[in-house]
């Protein structure tokens, strides 16, 4: 297997999806057909599927956090601990997970771009996301104690926009990386490229001259947009694959 060295020069951007918390246990979403107990996932993760029913919107979400609790972070997480400790502020982790699973591993520089599955915030007032653990009960939704209003799950759903705060940080280090002198390696991991934006990274990373590797146990959608290509798992391939010096 080709090798990825990571020395005193690199930056490294690693972008991560569902398949790196596969190994884990935790279920992917086209793993599933894109179907949660045969709802599409846009009608459960979704700011219209919420207002249609938001007890069921809490069940999906109740039922992952419990899911994601009771399991643990796999080799590919460790080996991206690893990496972060040897390159410090060289290395940033995009994660589109929201299971928490690379912060209980151990990572620090970490972006939730999709939020976290335990916090949770209002839907009404502005009252600051809170961390929270509870899996509600079947066909109840939880209200807010400042307004009254319905409370949502600290993610972001199809239709929403990122955290702008989220995004400028990864363009920032990406453009460190880009004008270091050094090598800018972006390197995606479990993620089929189907969500946007995350799924155009590879093309900025390409546009500022930085290196490409995806690590993927099946094709992703944007492939062909990566130079290098290894099909597998990722918590076989992450720990072999840096060569760190
Ligand atoms: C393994 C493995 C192992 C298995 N080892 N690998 C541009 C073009 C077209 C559409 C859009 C666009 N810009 C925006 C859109 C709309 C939309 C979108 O992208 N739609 C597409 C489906 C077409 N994007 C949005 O709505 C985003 N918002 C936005 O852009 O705002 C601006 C806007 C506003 C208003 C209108 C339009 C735009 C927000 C996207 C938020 C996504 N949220 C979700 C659900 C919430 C999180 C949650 O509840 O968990 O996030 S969707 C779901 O997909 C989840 C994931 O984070 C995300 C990505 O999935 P991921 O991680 O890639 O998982 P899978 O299951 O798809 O793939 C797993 C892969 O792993 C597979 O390939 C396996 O082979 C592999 N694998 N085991 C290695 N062991
Ligand atoms: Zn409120």
């Amino acid at each position: 297997m080709e090798q990825l060295i990571l020395d005193s020069k690199t930056w490294l951007l690693v972008l991560t999806g569902a398949g790196v918390s596969a190994e884990s246990g935790v279920p992917t979403f086209r793993g599933m057909d894109g179907l949660w107990e045969n709802h599409p996932i846009e009608d459960v993760a979704s700011p219209q599927g919420f207002g249609k029913d938001p007890t069921l919107v809490w069940r999906f979400y109740s039922q992952r956090r419990a899911g994601a609790a009771a399991v643990h972070p796999n080799p590919g997480h460790d080996a991206l601990v690893a990496w972060e400790r040897h390159l410090g502020d060289r290395f940033l982790l995009a994660t589109q997970n929201v299971d928490g699973l690379h912060r209980r591993a151990g990572s620090n520089r970490v972006v939730e771009m999709h939020g976290n599955l335990f916090k949770t915030r209002c839907s009404m007032c502005k009252r600051a996301p809170f961390d929270d653990t509870t899996v509600y009960p079947v066909g109840t939704v939880p209200t807010c104690d400042a307004c009254g209003g319905r409370l949502r799950p600290h993610i972001v759903w199809f239709g929403e926009y990122l955290d702008p705060a989220d995004m400028q940080r990864i363009e920032d280090f990406a453009l460190r990386g880009s004008t270091s002198g050094g090598r800018f390696i972006f390197l995606a991991a479990g993620t089929s490229g189907l969500v946007y934006p995350a799924a155009g990274i590879v093309d900025h990373v390409r546009a500022a001259g930085g290196e490409t590797w995806l690590v993927n146990l099946d094709p992703a959608q944007n492939s062909n947009r990566f130079e290098n290509t290894i099909t597998g798992k990722s918590g076989e391939v992450l720990p072999k694959l840096a060569k760190l010096g």
